[in-house]
């Protein structure tokens, strides 16, 4: 596989700008041109005309707007779009009775992706240009643009795959009226007869080679408001926020690790859900970095905290009590939800011991 830098231009404004952005700290840059992502348009229509958006906002709120650059910057000409790399060297064991985090939450991941999209932003502003930069943003679609911009192929995890790092990244972009020449695209697909992240989803929320059922995708679940769908409170086992069982089996992800010798050893993996559930609204949105909490509102992790505990099968005193504290909450999704905990630790509500 040819490394992410292959096919930088050797010079001119657009080899300059693409350097700007991987000497800032991205790990592979790419040009497109900023047209309607019409592709992408249909597939956000397609989900929601199968319910597989949950009820989600994000990008599915306004499809004419997220898939249409211009709608971003007027008079839009091109995306600079780039990757930054978050594997990590190693996976550290979550002990029994914490919660984990998915590896893209491990971190300020999403802070250095800015910071480095920033750079790219104030460099064609430098130079008379107009440009705005994206990441994670309702306003554009992150993984088309990077298909778009010969960043990689799209994963049947529905995944972007780039070349030479795999899906262990994370996406943004610079749109920009600077008119600039697009990178060669698309990359061929590299999955072939492959279909491991197919067979490893927990829930079965793959349903087809790139399209997720987010009413079954625990990454959504775990972030969604309101009560946790009983049908998958035991396949969310120890996870706290996000999952990765549709990457870590991924040749190409697992092939990256192992060639990046070197690369940092993961950020805190997991928290103590006790703890969590003990602790105040500050504290639980403390634990939780930036990562994104609906409304901003602590109880919806209290809520997959008291899932995790149920899974660990820790039966000891502090976690049964911290269980029981939610026994009569004011919030009826907790309270609902010890119950769940305390009977799938063997102590029923009510019951003292
Ligand atoms: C909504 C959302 C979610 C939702 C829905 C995910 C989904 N599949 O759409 C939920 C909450 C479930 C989610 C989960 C995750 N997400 Co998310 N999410 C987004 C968000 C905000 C919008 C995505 C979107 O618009 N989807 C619309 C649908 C229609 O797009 P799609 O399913 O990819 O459709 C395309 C493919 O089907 C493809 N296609 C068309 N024909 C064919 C045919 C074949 C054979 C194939 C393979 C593909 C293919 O073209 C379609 C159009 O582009 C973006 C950020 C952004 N602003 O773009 C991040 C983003 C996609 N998420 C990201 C991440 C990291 C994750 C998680 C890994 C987090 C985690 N560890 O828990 C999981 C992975 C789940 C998964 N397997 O997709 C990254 C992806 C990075 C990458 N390498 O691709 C993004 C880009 C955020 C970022 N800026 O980095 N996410
Ligand atoms: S993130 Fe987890 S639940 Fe969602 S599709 Fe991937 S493996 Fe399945
Ligand atoms: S696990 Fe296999 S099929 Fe899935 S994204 Fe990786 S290479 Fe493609």
């Amino acid at each position: 596989m040819p490394p992410a830098d292959a096919a930088i231009p050797r010079d001119g404004y657009t080899a300059e700008v693409i350097r700007a952005g991987l000497a800032a700290g991205l790990d592979a840059v790419g040009v497109a041109p900023a047209e309607p992502m019409l592709r992408a348009r249909d597939a956000i229509r397609d989900r929601v005309a199968r319910g597989f958006d949950a009820g989600m906002q994000f990008t599915f709120r306004n499809p004419e707007r997220s898939t249409d650059p211009a709608r971003a910057v007027r008079g839009a000409r091109s995306m600079v779009v780039g990757a930054r790399w978050y594997g990590s060297a190693d996976d550290p064991p979550v002990p029994a009775g914490h919660g984990r985090f998915a590896r893209y939450a491990r971190g300020d991941h999403y802070g250095a992706l800015r910071d480095a999209l920033g750079s790219v932003r104030d460099r064609l502003r430098a130079d008379g240009h107009l440009a705005v930069a994206f990441a994670d943003d309702n306003s554009l679609v992150d993984r088309e643009a990077a298909h778009l911009a010969g960043l990689g192929w799209f994963g049947k995890n529905a995944q972007i795959l780039v070349r030479g790092l795999g899906s262990w990244v994370i996406l943004g972009a610079v749109v920009t009226s600077a008119d600039l020449d697009p990178s060669e695209a698309p990359v061929e697909d590299g999955c072939g007869a492959c279909r491991r992240c197919i067979d490893a989803c927990p829930t079965g929320a793959i349903v087809e080679p790139g399209v997720v059922d987010a009413t079954r995708c625990l990454s959504w679940l775990a972030q969604k408001p309101g009560p946790f769908d009983p049908r998958y409170r035991d396949a969310l086992g120890d996870r706290l926020y996000g999952c990765d069982d549709c990457q870590e089996p991924c040749p190409p992800a697992r092939v990256a690790v192992a060639r990046r010798q070197g690369a940092p050893a993961a950020a805190s993996a997991s928290v103590d859900v006790v703890a969590l559930l003990e602790g105040s609204d500050e504290d639980v949105l403390a634990a939780m970095g930036r990562a994104y909490v609906a409304d901003r509102n602590p109880d919806w992790v209290r809520r997959n905290a008291l899932i995790v505990l149920g899974n660990s099968g820790v039966r000891d005193r502090r976690s049964l009590d911290a269980a029981r504290r939610y026994e009569h909450h004011a919030n009826p999704v907790l309270r609902e939800q010890a119950r769940w905990t305390l009977d799938r630790l063997g102590a029923p509500a009510g019951c003292k011991d």
